[in-house]
């Protein structure tokens, strides 16, 4: 049977940087994020009587790594159904995967809801982030709807790493992300082999770790009582904590580019003048601007002088992953 599912890319506000299982996907941490509606992938699976798992992304096919990453989630799902087959797996993106956003997110959250029902699996949003997390960490959190808490776990077989909703899109309607993309270039650091290099080597990775469970409490406080202050300042230390740990990694992990700095200067000075927004970077040179509704066109305006900003995206709270009819093959 083909099967076509669809979801949304997510933004963390705490982040996940570092793995205590890296067989498992399972974080040292529990990061909490926002699910950004419009920004998605669609995945269509078919199992069949192919050679070998085939992926196409955007019209192109795979080989490689990337062709790898998808394989061994198949195989973690052929597992788990029982089914045999090979599948003809279809995807693509209405965002450019080369733009720094999160594309691993949500394309593990498409495939895995695909696949998972292609092969039979009836799964709720809590099993469905467990399988997920075992094809790419931050896809957890794409599973689920809104704000979201990627729950480290404590067992070693990860049956308590899950994702869980903190808020509905409907409790905080105004809530917007802005990315602004300054580079599309490929990233030279993946995020999987730089956290991995933090952890091992960073003097300031135990920091980070002492210090995680007061950012995500905050951060849970912030949410449920609408507070965008605590949400912002707590979001922005955060980052620049997470940043810490990968610029002391050995050799030196700088995702940052003379854009990503100005912009992080230019949020800084509005904010002194009034205009409360507040800044969250990724592992890439893209920043995403926390604001309220009432505050995009002012932004939107004002990130217009920038010569370094390519593009802009303003996303508001989004919806977990659907099955949908319109195949891609
Ligand atoms: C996050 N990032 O919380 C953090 C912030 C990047 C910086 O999750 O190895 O692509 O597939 O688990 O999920 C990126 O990590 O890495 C990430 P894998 P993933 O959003």
């Amino acid at each position: 049977m083909k099967i076509t599912a669809t979801a949304n890319v997510n933004i963390a506000l705490v982040k996940y940087w570092g793995k205590r299982d890296s067989e498992l996907f399972l974080p040292y941490n529990s990061s909490i994020s926002l699910t950004l509606d419009g920004l998605n992938t669609t995945t269509t699976v078919e199992f069949g009587n192919y050679e070998n798992d085939i992926f196409i992304l955007d019209g192109k096919e795979i080989q490689g790594k990337e062709l790898e990453k998808v394989i061994g989630h198949m195989k973690l799902i052929r597992k788990i159904s029982g089914i045999q087959k090979k599948a003809k797996i279809v995807s693509r993106n209405n965002f450019p995967t080369a733009a720094g956003l999160a594309s691993s997110a949500s394309g593990f959250t498409a495939l895995t809801l695909a696949a998972t029902k292609a092969a039979g699996l009836d799964l709720n949003p809590k099993e469905l982030s467990v399988i997920s997390r075992q094809g790419s960490g931050s896809s957890t959190r794409s599973c689920v709807a809104g704000f979201v808490e990627w729950l480290k776990g404590n067992k070693d077989d990860g049956t308590d790493s899950y994702a869980k909703q903190i808020a509905s899109l409907e409790h905080w309607p105004e809530f917007r992300m802005i990315t602004t993309i300054v580079s599309t270039e490929a990233k030279k650091v993946s995020s999987r082999a730089g956290m991995a290099q933090t952890v091992e080597t960073s003097p300031m990775y135990p920091v980070w770790l002492n210090t995680i469970e007061q950012d995500l409490q905050s951060m849970r406080k912030g949410i449920l009582n609408k507070d965008f202050t605590l949400v912002g300042t707590t979001a922005e230390s955060n980052c620049l904590k997470m940043h810490a740990t990968m610029i002391t990694t050995i050799p030196s992990i700088i995702y940052w580019q003379p854009a990503t700095l100005e912009i992080i200067h230019a949020v800084r000075s509005w904010r002194e003048k009034g205009l409360e927004t507040y800044f969250t970077i990724d592992a890439g040179p893209q920043v995403k601007i926390i604001a309220l509704e009432n505050q995009i066109s002012e932004i939107k305006e004002k990130l217009q002088g920038f010569s370094g900003v390519k593009d802009v995206i303003v996303c508001k709270p989004g919806q977990g992953p659907e099955l949908i009819e319109n195949h891609l093959f």
